[in-house]
């Protein structure tokens, strides 16, 4: 058996590990991550797109920011599709300024993985076993097996950043945790291909047929997704299947210049509103995925977890440096404040843009007319616009 010694351990080199790494090493405070996947593995996972400006903030304060902003799309507004139509929300215009950042997740992990190896900052990777251990007490600890070795690594705090089927949130006793739950009726079918995006702008359909949604990474790469059912396989679907599937939910000339072409990657994500409270047992921090999942309708998972590292790396950063147990002792109440606010705005984006079980016709009217509503109203448009650019950390 091995020991070490650091500051925090952190579980999981996803974006939220890897971001709190960061932070704190700019703050002057020792970090080593566990994760129990290899590099590549990590990067293969296609997820979050759109990045909000408190994401991009931290983003810069890490310093992993320089290629976001060489190669990010900067995005003004988005385009809601309904009844044939596409409308546009003015993010820009309706919110004072403010506008998105279109950067793919796994370029966020690659740019913070180069990031931390080149600081020499340590992360073990393909770690098995993970355990976390007496975070109730003042003497906190990680376990793994690595080489055939037994290692442990001491620390004074331990963060959870291994996401929703992590072992840190499964660590807390039983009865201390509450947690809130909604799972959908219904998964995205996504597809990546090198293929020039149907609009410069996001599309966001509600159809009959089910949800739609045009996305983008570049200039040549697309992100599409369709609403499937929760008990389909990616497999069931050729590219061909796929194409003919997103051209019936748009509009008549997005279906026109939709450019198709062979997928890169094509998978199913189940859609989940999760919350667990409180955020903090001990010396045990919960942070991103671990704590919360929204459905991605709003986009608002991965800004969610870099929300909750900025947090809690001024709250560690003040306990080492300011002496002060103030940012740790309100951390889980100021994430959640945050987080219930990105369920509700997810739930209820989720809910307008999706054909449930029940919609049935008298419910597609209702969601086509609550769509022209929030179109046409600058009330409504306003509040679409704020909480889908984020609201302040
Ligand atoms: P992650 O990314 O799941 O990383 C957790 C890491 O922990 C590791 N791990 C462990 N390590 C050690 N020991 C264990 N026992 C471990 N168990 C797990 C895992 O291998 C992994 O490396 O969580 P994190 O860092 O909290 O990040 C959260 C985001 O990944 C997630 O919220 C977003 O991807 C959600 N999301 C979106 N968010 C946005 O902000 N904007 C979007 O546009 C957006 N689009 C999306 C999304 C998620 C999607 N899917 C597939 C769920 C689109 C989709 C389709
Ligand atoms: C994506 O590009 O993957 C994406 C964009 C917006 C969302 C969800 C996912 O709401």
């Amino acid at each position: 058996m091995t020991s070490a010694r650091t500051q925090v351990a952190i579980v999981g080199a996803g974006p939220a590990g890897l971001l709190l790494g960061a932070l704190l090493a700019k703050a002057g405070v020792a970090s080593v991550i566990v994760e129990q996947r290899d590099p590549d593995y990590v990067l293969g996972r296609i997820r979050a797109g759109v990045l909000e400006q408190v994401t991009v903030d931290l983003l810069d304060a890490a310093g992993a920011g320089a290629r976001m902003h060489a190669e990010g799309l900067p995005h003004h507004g988005i385009e809601l599709c309904f009844g044939g139509a596409r409308h546009r929300i003015d993010l820009h215009g309706l919110t004072g300024g403010k506008q998105v950042m279109v950067y793919g997740q796994t370029e966020v992990t690659r740019d913070l993985m180069q990031l931390r190896a080149a600081t020499g900052l340590p992360t073990v990777y393909e770690a098995e076993q993970v355990g976390v251990h007496g975070f109730d007490g003042d003497r906190p600890k990680v376990s793994y097996r690595k080489g055939g070795q037994t290692h442990e690594l001491h620390c004074d705090f331990i963060a959870g950043c291994d996401g929703y089927h992590g072992v840190s949130r499964q660590s807390v006793p039983e009865g201390v945790l509450k947690t809130f739950e909604r799972v959908y009726p219904f998964g995205w079918l996504g597809v990546l291909s090198e293929t020039p995006p149907v609009s410069h702008e996001l599309i966001y359909s509600n159809h009959e047929r089910g949800f739609a949604l045009c996305s983008m990474r570049s200039a040549t790469r697309s992100r599409y997704y369709v609403q499937c059912s929760a008990d389909d396989r990616a497999e069931r679907w050729s590219d061909a299947a796929f194409w003919d599937e997103l051209r019936l939910r748009l509009d008549r000339a997005a279906a026109e210049s939709l450019v198709t072409g062979p997928s890169i990657e094509k998978s199913i994500a189940p859609l989940r509103s999760f919350v667990a409270e409180p955020m903090r047992f001990g010396r045990l921090f919960l942070a991103g995925d671990a704590a919360h999942i929204v459905p991605p309708t709003g986009a608002k998972g991965l800004n969610l977890a870099a929300g909750d590292v900025g947090l809690l790396s001024r709250a560690l950063a003040e306990h080492y440096v300011e002496h002060s147990d103030a940012g740790i002792d309100g951390y889980s109440e100021r994430c959640l404040r945050r987080v219930w606010r990105a369920e509700r705005f997810s739930w209820w984006f989720t809910s307008l843009m999706h054909k449930f079980p029940e919609t049935g016709d008298f419910g597609q009217k209702m969601q086509t007319a609550e769509l022209d509503y929030l179109v046409h109203s600058q009330a409504a448009s306003t509040a679409l616009a704020e909480n889908y650019v984020g609201l302040p950390l």
